[in-house]
């Protein structure tokens, strides 16, 4: 069973992104067997997608996890769906700043995640980790590269999604003001290698399907 971990480089004039520590942090850990590796992304529309695809075709993973950082988040974000759009609040990393374009040209709308994502999130939270269902990664990188992997691997016997994370508390009190959320990297990594282990337990069971519990939102 092979594992394919992506986080993203420091982007928005931060220095570190917790999403490419965790990543780093698990690469060469044994979860039940399975072998992980870690993959870096720029953040940059188009290249952090060729960059992950390049990935794929190498590793040829049975389940992809690509990590993200989302400012402002409650603990672990697993992500439902990625959409067809570009929409940069800031420019990226080479200063590219799409405005309403596809992240495919003719491509859906919309792919879901086909990780068992209530699954995932039960499991956290009966370890007692912070978690909750999102109905939206944004319209930024990381909406992009979670638009490609879905894409790329539809039709295909592969799990894969996207898991936002929240701010290093050294990060979110750099924002001055009232403080946003934040979580111990070391908190992070553990949460994700938790996922990890229950993805690998999910696809084992030939993919086992996802649990029937509420994970919705009213906004
Ligand atoms: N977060 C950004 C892009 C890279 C990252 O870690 C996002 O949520 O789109």
């Amino acid at each position: 069973m092979r594992i394919l971990l992506t986080g993203f480089e420091p982007f928005g004039g931060d220095s570190v992104n917790p999403s490419w520590l965790v990543a780093q942090h698990l690469a060469g850990v044994d979860l039940a067997g399975a072998q992980l590796q870690a993959l870096q992304l720029p953040c940059v529309f188009g290249l952090s997608a060729q960059r992950l695809v390049q990935a794929l075709a190498q590793h040829q993973p049975d389940v992809v996890v690509a990590l993200g950082l989302a400012q402002g988040r409650e603990g672990i974000s697993i992500e439902r769906v990625a959409i067809n759009v570009d929409d940069a609040r800031i420019p990226d990393n080479a200063g590219q700043q799409p405005i309403d374009t596809p992240v495919v040209p003719g491509g859906p709308a919309a792919y879901f995640s086909t990780l068992p994502i209530k699954r995932l999130a039960q499991g956290l939270q009966q370890a007692g980790h912070p978690v909750h269902i999102s109905q939206t990664a944004g319209t930024f990188v990381c909406n992009h590269v979670f638009y490609a992997l879905q894409h790329h691997l539809r039709g295909q016997h592969v799990m894969s999604g996207f898991v936002h994370l929240p701010a290093l508390p050294e990060q979110a009190a750099r924002a001055g003001r009232p403080t946003p959320p934040s979580m111990a990297l070391a908190d992070q990594v553990a949460a994700v290698q938790q996922l990890l282990q229950l993805c690998v337990a999910s696809h084992d069971d030939d993919h086992a399907g996802d649990v029937r519990v509420s994970g919705g939102a009213i906004h």
